[in-house]
Order: C-alpha cells, then structure tokens, then sequence
C-alpha cells in the first residue's frame, strides 16, 4: 500500500501550528508529509543565516516554540543578544535568543561548508522526531524587500526590518521579491508538489509567506501540475487576520483582507490559479457562492487553531474537502 504523499505549504506562525494538526491527522497513517516553507524572510544577520518561517514551522513540529510569541524557542534566554548590544551593535531591534542562536550557528556553518539549505535544514531536523519533512521552497537567496517611504526618502527594506523594527507602521508602496527570476525551486519542494496526493497551502500570510513562494520559477507550475487536488485555508476571519498583519499586507497590494478577497487572489486552479478548493470560516459562509462563480469549491468550517484538537479537526475538514465531486473537472 503506497503511503500516502501530504504537500503543505507554509509560511511561519500559522503555517507552524498548521502543519502540527496536518502532522498529528495522519499521525497513525505513516503517511509522507512533506512541508514547503517560504524563505523571503531569511536574511544573513549578524554573520548568521537566519530562517525565520523554516525555525518556526521546525520548532513547532519538534514541540520546542514559543507558543506564546510564535516565534523561537520555549525556555530562550538572551545572554548573547545582550553581549552584542553591549558591543554596540546595532541588533537588538531582532531578538535573538540564545536557544535560537544555536539553530542559526549550526545552519551557518553548514551553509559555509557548502551544504544546500535543503541539506542543512534536514541536518537540522534530523534533531527531533517531526513526523514531516521540512523543506526550503528554494535553495537560492529570494529575500522578500519592502519599499517605503523613510524620513520622506523613498527606501527598500527588508522585510525584517519592515516588520520588526517599523511594525508595518511606515507608508508602504509594494513588496519586491528580488532576484525571483534567477531562483528556481528546489528539486525536493517540487517533487513534494508534483507527486503530493493532496496539496495544503496552510492559512499563512497570502502576500509575505505565500505570494514570495509563488514568485519562485517553478512553484506555479508545480502546483499547476500537482496529482493532488490542492485545498487552501483561509488566514482571514470575518475580515480580521487570524494573526500577524495580514490586513496591512493585503491593503499594500489591494487585495481585500476577505476570505473571499484571498480566495480569488489566489484563484482557481482550473484558471491558472492555485486552488481547487478553499476553506472559510462558519462566519465568512457568504463567501461559497462568489468563490464557486470563481471555480472554487469553498466549504466552511471553524478555522479558529485554538488547541491541537481543533486544529486537527481543521486538518481533516481540509482533506475532505479534497475529495469533493468536482464542479467542472479542470482540464489539466
Ligand atoms: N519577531 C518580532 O516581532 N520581534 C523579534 O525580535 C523577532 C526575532 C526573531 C528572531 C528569529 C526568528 O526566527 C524570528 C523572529 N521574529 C521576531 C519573528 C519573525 O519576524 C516572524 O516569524 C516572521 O518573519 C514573520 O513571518
């Protein structure tokens, strides 16, 4: 009996817990469960490659976040952090905790010997038991840019930078996935997608965890191509961000910060899209009938990831659906 082949595609917070319930569905199963995390987030800080969404799915799966900030690990302690602003330099605008730093030492190293993030990122996992496989949608460095307007002066920061230090409190005109066209994702996030029995995209940030991956040559086609049906959850509920600031990110590049608004930006598969199927929040029902005009077949459920339970429960209300009588079989 051929395992079954689950693809996720995830940003950081959310994608993290996401993969967890999508991980303990099929825990008994000893299915393939692969995660594709984005990496525009990623940025060489302090001499240091530093993976913010690939630690925090990674942490998540091995139990070890900090579910309280959704970011680093439980227990961290800022030792070092503290060292380096006493050296004066200019870091502590990005908390790094000293749990944390191990994870970013190690990966730099590995990186510096000559491995692929793909590589060092299973060197790292191969630490816990995940029960997934966490990869890089890219091996290549696609950093995830945002141009604002600083002190009047027109600017292009990293994203980091955007979101940490400016809070996304700053006049934002778009965000830049340089060097996209150059990249290409990885040979394992593209078999993760193409030979999936069924595609995920977690409810993570659309336009800075989702958008970047899809910017990567090769993830469209991927998932265009992909023998699963691919089901989305939406990040929004009822018109507000689960979490993070997914509002201000879709009012950067117009989209409305609905889960209908990120169902149809995001677009139905059979049109060139990503989704077959996407999954609203009992509150956002209304929703079913526009995204099904968009060939879309919407199904709503609580999409609220209170506990491990309910998001569990969300997990296999999303893997049903993949199973739906199709509305018009897409011609693929
Ligand atoms: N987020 C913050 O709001 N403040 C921080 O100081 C911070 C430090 C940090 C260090 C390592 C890491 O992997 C993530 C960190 N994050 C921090 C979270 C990070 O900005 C977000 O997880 C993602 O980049 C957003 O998707």
């Amino acid at each position: 009996m051929r395992r079954q082949r689950v693809t996720v595609l995830a940003g950081g917070v959310g994608g993290g817990r996401f993969a967890c319930g999508v991980r303990d569905l099929f825990a008994d199963q000893d299915a393939d469960l692969r995660i594709v995390v984005n990496t525009g987030d990623d940025m060489w800080f302090a001499g240091l490659r530093v993976c913010p969404d690939l630690d925090s799915v990674m942490y998540a799966l091995a139990g070890v976040n900090d579910s309280e900030r959704g970011w680093g690990r439980a227990g961290e302690s800022e030792r070092v952090s503290a060292e380096m602003a006493a050296f004066g330099m200019d870091t502590s605008w990005f908390t790094l905790g000293d749990l944390d730093l191990g994870t970013h030492i190690a990966r730099s190293a590995l990186l510096r010997s000559g491995t692929t993030l793909t590589e060092a990122t299973q060197r790292l996992s191969r630490r816990w038991e995940l029960g997934a496989t966490v990869l890089p949608v890219t091996d290549a460095e696609v950093p995830t840019l945002v141009d604002v307007e600083l002190d009047g002066h027109p600017a292009r920061i990293h994203f980091e930078e955007w979101w940490v230090r400016h809070r996304a409190a700053i006049p934002t005109n778009g965000f830049v996935f340089e060097d996209a066209a150059a990249a290409g994702i990885s040979a394992a996030a593209a078999e993760a997608i193409r030979d999936a029995d069924i595609v995920l995209i977690a409810p993570s940030n659309p336009i800075v965890s989702i958008a970047p991956m899809l910017a990567i040559p090769g993830v469209r086609e991927s998932i265009g191509a992909s023998r699963g049906r691919v089901i989305g959850v939406a990040p929004i509920i009822g018109g507000h961000a689960v979490r993070g600031m997914a509002e201000q990110c879709c009012a950067v590049v117009g989209v409305p910060a609905t889960a209908q608004g990120v169902g149809l930006y995001y677009g139905a598969r059979s049109a060139g899209g990503i989704l077959d199927g996407w999954m609203v929040d009992t509150v956002d029902a209304d929703a079913i009938g526009p995204l099904a005009m968009g060939g879309i077949h919407a199904r709503s459920v609580p999409l609220w990831m209170r506990d491990a339970t309910t998001t569990r429960a969300l997990a296999a209300a999303a893997v049903e659906l993949a199973s739906f009588r199709p509305l018009v079989e897409p011609a693929r």
